[in-house]
Order: structure tokens, then sequence, then C-alpha cells
């Protein structure tokens, strides 16, 4: 039904009902008997199309944040890195505690990784994921620390022996990250880490955006 057509049906009920009120004529209550269910036809056919265009708003919403979402939004934050320290030899000991530094990037998306200085900087708040894993031999002790900022969060740790000369052992955690915490893998005072391409490394990756 077009509006012009349904503009000029509800005027004449607008009148027919006008007149209902002061009915006296035959003419009337015809009218009457008639176009009552024409006017509730139509209230109800308006009601649809208000609902009708409420929907398309809240679709037209949905499609925007969608939108938004797939393109700059936090939803699209993807992070996630994985390096080895490299080198050919142990790493340590030294008289105090260090940042073990890990030099092959293996994967990098998002640069939150620096591998000059082995820190990995939350570029959004949210939930992350870590994990170290260490190859070293026997001829000192192993700590290895994954710290967030300051705090020691899981560590790793092996005996000196003689008789146990390869060890492995590593740790994980989730964590929950503001912008701008740094997390990292210290290696304690004098003990060591063996550093054979990619054999002692350290990962991580952003879940989910908080
Ligand atoms: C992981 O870290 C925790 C906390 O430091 C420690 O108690 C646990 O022994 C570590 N696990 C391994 C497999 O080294
Ligand atoms: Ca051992």
């Amino acid at each position: 039904m077009n509006s012009t057509i349904l503009l000029s049906v509800l005027f004449f009920c607008g009148l027919t009902l006008a007149q209902n009120n002061a009915a006296e004529t035959e003419v009337i209550r015809e009218t009457q008997s008639c176009f009552p269910d024409m006017c509730k036809l139509l209230q109800e056919l308006g009601a649809i199309k208000e609902n009708q265009k409420a929907m398309e708003t809240r679709l037209k919403e949905s499609e925007n944040q969608i939108l938004e979402l797939k393109s700059n939004g936090r939803g699209a934050t993807k992070i996630a890195f994985s390096a080895a320290t490299g080198g050919n030899g142990a790493i340590g000991p030294f008289s105090g505690e260090t940042t073990v530094i890990y030099r092959n990037v293996i994967t990098n998306v998002g640069n939150a990784y620096n591998q000059v200085t082995g820190i990995f900087v939350a570029p959004v708040p949210g939930i992350y994921y870590f994990t170290f894993f260490y190859h070293a031999g026997g001829s000192n002790r192993v700590y290895l620390a994954l710290m967030k900022n300051n705090q020691d969060v899981v560590t790793a740790y092996d005996h000196q022996t003689n008789h146990d000369g390869a060890d492995n052992g590593g740790n994980a955690t989730f964590l929950q990250l503001q912008q701008g915490d740094q997390v990292y893998v210290r290696l304690g005072a004098n003990t060591h880490v063996w550093g054979n391409n990619e054999i002692t490394t350290f990962s991580g990756v952003l879940l989910n955006t908080l």
C-alpha cells in the first residue's frame, strides 16, 4: 500500500471516528460497522512498520560494530612472538642476575617483543600466555624466572651435577597484563643455560584483550 492511500484512509478513519462520537444517522452507523476494522488493521500495519524500522536500525548498529572490530578495533589486535637465544655454547654463569636475550626471532606479530633487550612490553591490556624452555648442561646450576615487571612469576631450576649432563626444563603461565607491563626471563646469579640454535626459547601470545 503506498503512503498516499494510507494517509487518505487514515484521514477518512479520523473523520469516521470523529463522527462516531456524535453518531446519529444510518449512513454513519453503516460506516462505523465497516471501517473500524480497517482502522485497526491500519494501526497494526503502522505498528509493524515501526517495529521493522527499529529492527533495521539495530541491525545497522550491529553491522557497524562488527566492521569496527574487524578493522582497527580491539578485537583485531594480534600479538604473538617466539624467540630463541641462538649462540654457540653456555650463557652464563654471571656473577649477577641477567636478563636472557633471545636474539633469534621466530615470530613477532605486533612487534611487542624486543630482541635487543629481551623484554616483551604489553601493547594492550589483556590475558596473555607465556612459555619458556631451556636446555642446559650439568656443569652449573640452572635458575630461570619468568618476570612480570620486577616480580618473578614462574621459575625453572636444576642442580649442578656431573653425572646428569643434559637437562631440559621450562615453565608456563597465563598473565593478566596492563598496557606497558614488561615480561622477560631472568637468569639467576651463578647459573647458566645452553644457547644453541632454537634450544632455549621464550614465547608469548595475547589471548584476549580486556
Ligand atoms: C614452575 O614455577 C613454579 C613457581 O616458581 C614452581 O613451583 C614449579 O616447580 C615450576 N615448574 C617447573 C616444571 O619447573
Ligand atoms: Ca639435572
